[in-house]
């Protein structure tokens, strides 16, 4: 693990997780690879727990995996005694850890490798950002098992990967590599394996530098608006980008740029 910088962060979890921070970077590890880090109640519920206690001064999260794999999913144990009214609760556990996730304090950059399946899939899809390593795949077993997804999936993957993709990998149990992954929506980036941590410390670094309202723009206002019809979406971005640049950290960056103390764009960066 190269997160050596890494400082304990003061939230209580369950075993299944491990919290800590590196500068105004936090870190969430999925701490339970003797199960794949399949995701159980408790787990689903520290989720929600780190989200909602992220202290101040934090800027970016970044949640990565033990073990050979990102996780296994919804902990398949938990899934037998449950009755309906009990399944739709369980559903609802999962919609609203991952809305913490999403729509929360700080953009997310998730780190996937090996098995990035079923809830586990939903689970990335909530973040931001996505980091791959090269053996990364990801898969939807869902359709074999006899269940569906419940972790809000049906909402977000479509809009990532489309309805089609989403049907086929339901139905016919279809996997794909990190690679393929990239030209479809899933992975922001393709890393080597092992090299996963370091790029999305660096890219959750880099999103911490920038300022909290570009920031919450981004996150909140930009996928509100993508759904809007588009007179409303105009209407918005006019508003929110009003209220970003009289925001005084953005009059002193763009001064730093005007007088030649910022740094130019410039490819590859
Ligand atoms: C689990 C789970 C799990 C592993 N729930 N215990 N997800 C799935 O259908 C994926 C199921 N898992 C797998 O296909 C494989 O475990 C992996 C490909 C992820 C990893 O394989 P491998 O060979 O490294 O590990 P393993 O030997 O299969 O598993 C190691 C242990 O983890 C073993 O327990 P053990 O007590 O025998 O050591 C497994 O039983 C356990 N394990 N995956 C519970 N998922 C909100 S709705 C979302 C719906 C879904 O997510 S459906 C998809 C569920």
């Amino acid at each position: 693990m190269s997160n050596t910088q890494a400082k304990s962060l003061n939230i209580t979890l369950p075993t299944s997780l491990a919290a800590s921070h590196d500068g105004e970077v936090a870190i969430l590890r999925l701490a339970r690879p003797q199960k794949r880090n399949a995701l159980d109640d408790e787990t689903i519920l520290g989720i929600e727990t780190f989200f909602t206690s992220l202290p101040d001064g934090i800027g970016a999260v970044l949640l990565h995996g033990e073990g050979d794999h990102f996780s296994a999913g919804l902990d398949l144990t938990e899934l037998q005694e449950r009755d309906i009214k009990q399944g739709i609760a369980h559903s609802g556990l999962w919609h609203r850890a991952f809305e913490k996730i999403q729509f929360g304090k700080a953009p997310v950059v998730a780190v996937l490798h090996g098995a990035v399946v079923g809830g586990g899939l939903e689970l990335a899809a909530a973040a931001h950002v996505r980091v791959a390593e090269r053996n990364a795949y990801y898969a939807l077993p869902e359709g074999s098992r006899g269940i569906y997804v419940g972790g809000g999936g049906s909402v977000r993957l479509p809009r990532l990967i489309g309805v089609a993709r989403m049907m086929d990998m339901m139905l016919t149990g279809r996997t794909y590599s990190a690679e393929e992954g990239q030209t479809m929506g899933l992975t922001t980036y393709v890393v080597e394996q092992g090299a996963g941590f370091a790029k999305g410390l660096e890219l959750a670094k880099r999103i911490a530098g920038n300022t909290p309202l570009t920031n919450f723009a981004i996150m909140h206002a930009l996928p509100r608006i993508a759904e809007m019809p588009p007179g409303s979406g105009y209407a918005v971005e006019a508003l929110m980008s009003s209220i970003a640049q009289a925001d005084g950290e953005a009059k002193s960056r763009l001064k730093d740029f005007l007088e030649k103390r910022a740094p130019k764009v410039k490819p590859g960066s």
